[in-house]
């Protein structure tokens, strides 16, 4: 079969969430592109399209979690609650997207299966699952860090007569209402779909490996006068989002654990408790938490007190109660420990009694019991980061594939750009920063367009980074990453998550202002850190 022309562009976009959209807005819009989106998705809105499910919130303050660029748009914004749901988060991407008419510019159920770099002619060309082909100069993947689905492999799987869904792919005709559902993990997405679904399931069973230390999110409707004052402090706000770590909207603490009192460390963790926000907890409280075993231990324990006063069965409490690191990405709910206290809910403790097989009835654990069950939820997260890299087939310079460059983890420099793959930028890529999302997304896609732009200005035919400046920066992140305790809990942010998966530093922990100074020295001193190939010793396309 012939295949069709390739599609001639100056850019690609891949991904169509907070990421893509921005980016395509950014080439299409400001610096004047031909520049198309496609996205496998069957709408736009990237995390906020495919997690459907019950419960599924925010847990990023609804005041920044969304994007600084345009004042205008930010006073649009109608959310009027402190953490914001999918259906007002995908609203508002759908939005953006009318607002700047990017919807003719970008193609749904449509999937990037390969991407190719020709030297001769300087150009990617792209091929997707609709047999069409894209020919472009630059690409940008902004595939998504939490984005492909983690599904676990029980034997006998395939013999549930019954729904079995993950929550990052949630189907829209599935209702939950007087059903006995099984959800299997218990991460921030088990615990905002256990909270949603115990009320209205006939019994809700919930099995978990590992317990969790989670605090109040404190969900409620905000003050209009809290409102208006995010509208009357932009400035000020988006400035403390850029110049603080974590991006969340508050001060990070400076105040170290045991420099005050017991009784002063109790009042400001139940102040963190009572106003509620996981990220508050760990950062607003005490500057040590994440990185002294001792503060961390401190803190641990308020919240198992907490769970010892909330949880009545003991022998629910005492298993879901965890005893290692408070070193994960903090959770926060809206009542999940006190979901157990309902007769409808019962917990499984995997650990204890293990799932041996799925039947068409439902899971039987090691104890031989058969929980009988009408829908399993798998809320088993994600393979983190690089796993839609390495679902597509993406191949640069001298047919280096990235699965190979990755073969002993996922690299890149500065989080966006990987040696050997020339002009290809991505959002959120390994060793970004870890932040509250957006202010990120913003920085990284500002900066991709400031050197896409030098790149077509000038007498340059493509950018790659030197593999020296790489490696560098995956060693900057393992020691920043050193510092701190998260590598010590396994999770999904060192792809601790995946059975098979090689552990290692996926993330840029040294906060976003000083990310954002590191790229502003990278472009102000004409790319030391990159190679620049001549355009004149191109063939053209
Ligand atoms: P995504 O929104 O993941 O979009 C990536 C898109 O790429 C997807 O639509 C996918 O279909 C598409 N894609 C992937 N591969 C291909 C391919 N080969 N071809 C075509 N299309 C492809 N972050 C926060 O900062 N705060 C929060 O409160 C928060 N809450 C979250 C809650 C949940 C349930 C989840 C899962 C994530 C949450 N996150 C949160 C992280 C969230 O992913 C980011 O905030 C943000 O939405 C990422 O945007 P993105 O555009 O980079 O990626
Ligand atoms: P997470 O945080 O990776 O949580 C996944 C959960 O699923 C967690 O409880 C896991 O247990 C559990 N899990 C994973 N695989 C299995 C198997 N095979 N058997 C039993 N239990 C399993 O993903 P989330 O979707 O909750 O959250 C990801 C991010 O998205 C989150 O940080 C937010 O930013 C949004 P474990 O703890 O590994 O023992």
């Amino acid at each position: 079969v012939a295949s069709a022309p390739a599609r001639q562009l100056d850019a690609l976009v891949v991904g169509a969430g907070f990421g893509g959209i921005h980016m395509l807005h950014k080439l299409r819009n400001e610096l004047g592109l031909d520049a198309v989106a496609l996205d496998k998705a069957g709408g736009v809105g990237g995390t906020w399209y495919w997690n459907k499910y019950p419960g599924a919130l925010s847990d990023s303050e609804g005041f920044v979690y969304q994007y600084s660029f345009d004042k205008e748009l930010y006073k649009q914004t109608p959310w009027t609650t402190k953490f914001v749901t999918q259906p007002e988060i995908l609203a508002y991407l759908n939005g953006v997207v009318d607002r700047y008419d990017l919807r003719d510019h970008i193609l749904l159920e449509t999937g990037m299966t390969e991407a190719a770099f020709d030297e001769t002619s300087g150009t990617w060309t792209v091929r997707t699952d609709q047999g069409t082909i894209f020919q472009c100069r630059f690409l940008v993947t902004g595939l998504g860090l939490l984005s492909a689905t983690n599904v676990p492999d029980f034997p006998g799987m395939e013999r549930f007569e019954g729904r079995l869904v993950h929550t990052g792919a949630w189907p829209e005709d599935l209702d939950l209402i007087g059903k006995r559902v099984g959800v299997i993990g218990n991460g921030s997405t088990g615990n905002q779909v256990i909270t949603a679904t115990a009320p209205v399931a006939a019994h809700l069973t919930s099995f978990q490996r590992t317990p969790q230390y989670s605090v109040p999110a404190g969900n409620r409707t905000l003050p209009a006068e809290t409102i208006q004052a995010a509208h009357d402090n932009f400035d000020a706000t988006w400035d403390q989002v850029r110049n603080s770590n974590v991006a969340m909207g508050f001060v990070e603490s400076t105040v170290e654990t045991f420099s005050v009192s017991a009784e002063e460390r109790e009042r400001v963790y139940q102040r963190a408790w009572d106003e509620g926000g996981g990220f508050r907890f760990m950062f607003e409280t005490f500057c040590d938490i994440a990185t002294d075993p001792a503060a961390n231990e401190e803190a641990a324990k308020f919240i198992r007190g907490k769970i010892a006063e909330i949880v009545e069965d003991p022998e629910t409490r005492r298993k879901l109660t965890p005893t290692d690191l408070y070193a994960r990405r903090p959770l926060c709910d809206s009542g999940y420990y006190e979901t157990f206290n309902w007769p409808n809910v019962s917990l499984v403790s995997l650990k204890e009694t293990p799932i041996t097989e799925v039947t068409a009835e439902g899971i039987v654990t090691a104890d031989g019991t058969l929980h009988e069950l009408d829908v399993i939820v798998c809320a088993t997260g994600f393979d983190a980061v690089d796993g839609n890299y390495l679902r597509a087939d993406i191949q640069g310079r001298q047919v280096l594939s990235l699965r190979e460059h990755w073969n002993d983890g996922p690299t890149s420099y500065l989080g966006m750009a990987t040696s050997g793959f020339p002009n290809m930028f991505m959002i959120l890529g390994p060793n970004g920063p870890f932040t509250n999302l957006p202010p990120s997304i913003e920085t990284q896609v500002d900066w991709i367009g400031d050197t896409i732009r030098h790149v077509s200005d000038g007498d340059v035919g493509w950018i790659e980074p030197t593999p020296e400046a790489e490696s560098r920066w995956t060693e900057v992140c393992a020691e920043i990453a050193d510092q701190t305790l998260f590598p010590q809990a396994a999770s999904w942010i060192f792809g601790a998550n995946i059975p098979g998966k090689k552990r290692t530093v996926m993330f840029y922990l040294g906060g976003l202002k000083e990310y954002r100074t590191l790229l502003a020295e990278e472009s102000s001193a004409g790319y030391p850190a990159f190679t620049l190939t001549k355009a004149t010793t191109l063939t053209p396309a």
